[in-house]
């Protein structure tokens, strides 16, 4: 039974476990930089151990400090959050070495679903549709193109060990692809020390598909729905919503069920991703299967009403599942808008600094998930993310009007943010009619700035 939990993160998802922990009678013991020893995080947990200075590779990254800090505190397991350690199967197979509970999947799973051409390798052996390309990965630039040139392009050049667009490049045409081929794996070798490649038909105008996958140790696996994330900018997603504005009750069936397969043929346990790409025709591929909690997974919670966190503490307590899939019912409409601390005026540069006054919006079907507070200093040294804006309604017109009054209502000062850039998407006429896909965001930075 797990007593005492440690939150190996920070920020907002840190303070979202400490909050379902504390929910449920669990202890917790926050970790913490030198220069979050203030932060939200720090002071809500029971304990909190300060485990090195500002940079995450000497704090947040450093597994020897975290393990140390969790037998030192007697915490029976650890909860990764998401980015830092959460995908890391080296960290989740040194938890199990020091017979510390891994909130999340086991290693070799983690391993597996890591390694993106070995993961579409497994979903077509399972019958899981991935977007025509090569089964085998590539590591030659010429052989490589010989089977674009087969595939007809464009085409995607993906590193096996990237994922998140990282080591990705869309070639248009075959004169292009040696150079591009070529430069994609010496990134791929000089930021993973994989050069391992793979390449896909590229689907071109494609909206971004998630479905939210629950899994326990017991072979049992339900889906809670899909999350529309195609609102990204260079890959960080900034919109997310459920459910897909693109996606009626049929096709979500197909798809859920799909992600159910795909799980299964990961032997996936406990909360996790199934990435999909949903072309014009309205035929959807796998791409990744994400192995840990989202950034995004309140959206899910707020048309399900099931509480994910929760959820991923009872399965890692060998606990079965206690929804079935007949018990999952999507109701309404969610929108969730990330705010980050940056000037999209200054190509959205980061801007840290001291909060001076703050003012969160409330009211019927809304939810803040934040560790800002007034006179909170944010650091320069991790991701500008700070608060969650998220909102529910009965539909999506409903949930659209909710999300301009909150974004409209929320004040914060002392640092530049996206609030207004934010604003502009969810009034943007293609968004409010659902023309969306993965290239809006780009659209709608190409266009010419009305003098506002
Ligand atoms: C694709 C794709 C279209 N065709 N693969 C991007 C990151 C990772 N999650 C998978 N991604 C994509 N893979 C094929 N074969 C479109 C995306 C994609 C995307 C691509 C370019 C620019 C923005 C994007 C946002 C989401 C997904």
């Amino acid at each position: 039974m797990i007593k005492k939990v440690l939150i190996a993160n920070r920020g907002e998802i840190a303070v979202r476990i400490i909050r379902a922990c504390r929910e449920m009678g669990i202890n917790t013991v926050a970790i913490c930089s030198d220069i979050d020893k203030d932060a939200l995080h720090a002071q809500l947990a029971d304990e909190t151990v300060c485990i090195g200075p500002a940079s995450s590779k000497d704090s947040y990254l450093r597994m020897d400090r975290i393990l140390s800090a969790t037998l030192a505190t007697g915490a029976d397991a650890i909860h990764p959050g998401f980015g830092f350690l959460s995908e890391n199967s080296k960290f989740a197979a040194l938890c199990k070495k020091c017979n510390i509970t891994f909130i999340g999947p086991s290693a070799e799973v983690i391993d597996k679903m890591g390694n993106k051409s070995e993961a579409r390798k497994t979903m077509m052996d399972a019958g899981v549709p991935v977007v025509p390309g090569t089964k085998e990965p590539v590591f030659q630039a010429d052989y490589a193109k010989k089977l674009a040139d087969e595939m007809g392009y464009p085409v995607m050049i993906k590193a096996s060990a990237g994922g998140g667009g990282k080591g990705m490049r869309i070639v248009e045409s075959g004169e292009d692809f040696i150079n591009q081929f070529e430069t994609a794996s010496r990134e791929a070798k000089n930021s993973f020390g994989d050069d391992t490649m793979y390449i896909e038909k590229y689907i071109k105008s494609a909206k971004h598909i998630e479905f939210q996958i629950l899994a326990d140790n017991y072979g049992n696996v339900i889906h809670l729905g899909e999350r529309d994330c195609s609102i990204q900018r260079r890959h960080q997603k900034m919109i997310e919503e459920s459910p897909s504005f693109a996606i009626d009750d049929e096709l979500r069936k197909k798809m859920g069920e799909t992600a159910i397969s795909a799980a299964k043929a990961a032997n996936y346990c406990n909360a996790g991703t199934i990435e999909f790409i949903l072309d014009q025709d309205n035929n959807f591929y796998f791409i990744e299967m994400n192995t840990r909690i989202q950034v995004e997974h309140g959206v899910t919670e707020m048309v399900t009403g099931i509480d994910l966190i929760r959820e991923q503490i009872r399965v890692a307590n060998g606990e079965k599942l206690n929804i079935t899939q007949e018990d999952v019912k999507i109701t309404g409409h969610s929108i969730e808008c990330r705010i980050n601390a940056e000037n999209p005026a200054k190509n959205f540069m980061p801007s840290p600094g001291l909060v001076t006054a703050l003012h969160f919006p409330g009211g019927n079907g809304v939810r803040i998930d934040s560790a800002l507070f007034a006179g909170y200093r944010i650091p320069a040294n991790y991701d500008s993310l700070v608060v969650k804006l998220m909102v529910h309604d009965s539909n999506r017109e409903l949930a659209i009007q909710k999300m301009r009054g909150v974004l409209g209502e929320l004040v914060i000062e002392g640092i530049d943010t996206n609030i207004d850039f934010q604003y502009k998407i969810i009034n943007h006429n293609d968004f409010i009619k659902g023309n969306i896909d993965t290239g809006f965001v780009e659209r709608i930075l190409a266009e010419p700035k009305n003098n506002e």
